[in-house]
């Protein structure tokens, strides 16, 4: 398949990686000029588990992606508040038949897609990987993982183009799988972000180090609890006891990830994901008059410490 990834920090570039290497026709497009001078000169560089690579594929800054390229599917891997302009920025390349492809974190993506395409060609899910860039030139890829996705309009072809993405991801070892309710994923995902991102990020500590405190349990109870009840205004049936151990199971399965959100606040003094996470549950719980003190109080904290940072 011909497959462009926009956005190729850390988890863009597993993803690049690992569709180049089962033989697709990967392009890879960035708006981060030392990254993209990096990707242009060396390619993909990554130590994909316990193995140093590098793999040549074509690499264009955001702004200065040729028009006339044509992709079967894009697959977008920025950050949250970088979404909106990456993709006005790959409008351009965009066919009739080409597919969106969004299994970023954060709540919400869904709307920022559809204000520039058709919902027929939107594609959205989440990725279980872990990813991290170690220098504007590097990638450290550990840990197992799994994608899922699913079309977000239903019916055909949207079901079976959905079905062919997943088998893409498959063969390229990125254990996908096909969802019924892409926004149940989101928000379920969103659950592990709103609890772990968030506190390892506040906390300054790692996944692990988290779940053996005290009060990790009843922490992550109230906060899915509250992803749970702005997520019922949306129309979706959040099973908390099932969000909450798909949130704990993390302790074991990824113990020594620091989150993305730890990696850019703590680690490189960058803004964070936080009002597509538990900002979006805060800002929507308003909204409907529900009561979300704990996301509320947990976005304002980020955003504090974004602040006494000064980050970027
Ligand atoms: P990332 O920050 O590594 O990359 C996103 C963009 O930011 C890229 O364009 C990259 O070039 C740029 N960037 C990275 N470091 C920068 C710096 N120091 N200065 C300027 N620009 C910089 O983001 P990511 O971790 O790949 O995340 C992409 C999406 O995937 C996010 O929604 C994230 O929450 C999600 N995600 C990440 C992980 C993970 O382990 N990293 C896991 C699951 C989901
Ligand atoms: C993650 N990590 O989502 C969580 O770092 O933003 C992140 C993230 C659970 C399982 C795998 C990765």
């Amino acid at each position: 398949m011909k497959l462009a990834v926009a956005g190729v920090g850390a988890m863009g570039t597993r993803f690049a990686l690992k569709l180049k290497q089962a033989g697709n026709d990967v392009t890879v497009v960035d708006g981060w000029d030392e990254r993209v001078a990096s990707l242009k000169k060396d390619g993909l560089q990554a130590n994909l588990d316990g193995k140093e690579v590098a793999v040549k594929v074509p690499a264009y800054g955001q702004k200065e992606v040729p028009h006339d390229l044509h992709f079967d599917a894009v697959f977008f891997f920025t950050k949250s508040m970088q979404l909106e302009q990456m993709v006005k920025d790959m409008l351009p390349v965009f066919d009739d038949d080409t597919l969106a492809v969004c299994l970023m974190n954060g709540i919400g993506h869904e709307q920022t897609l559809e204000k520039y395409l058709p919902k027929e060609r939107v594609f959205l899910g989440n990725t279980m990987w872990t990813a991290q860039m170690t220098r504007p030139d590097h990638v450290l890829l550990e840990d197992d993982g799994s994608c899922e996705l699913a079309n977000v309009q239903p019916g055909e072809p949207q079901h079976s183009q959905a079905q062919e993405l997943v088998k893409v991801l498959a063969d390229a070892g990125l254990k996908a799988h096909l969802l019924d309710d892409p926004q149940y994923s989101v928000f379920r995902k969103g659950c592990v972000n709103g609890t772990l991102n968030t506190l390892c990020t506040l906390l300054e500590c790692n996944v692990e180090e988290y779940g053996r405190t005290t009060y990790a349990h009843e922490m992550v109870v109230n906060i899915v609890k509250e992803f749970a009840a702005v997520g019922a205004t949306e129309g979706i049936t959040l099973d908390v006891d099932e969000a909450v151990n798909h949130v704990e199971a993390c302790y074991t399965v990824i113990g020594a990830h620091y989150p993305s959100m730890y990696q850019d606040l703590v680690k490189n003094n960058r803004r964070t994901e936080i009002d597509y996470i538990n900002g979006y549950v805060s800002r929507h719980g308003k909204e409907h008059g529900l009561k979300t003190p704990l996301c509320d109080l947990l976005t304002a904290e980020v955003h504090t410490k974004e602040e006494l940072q000064g980050a970027k």
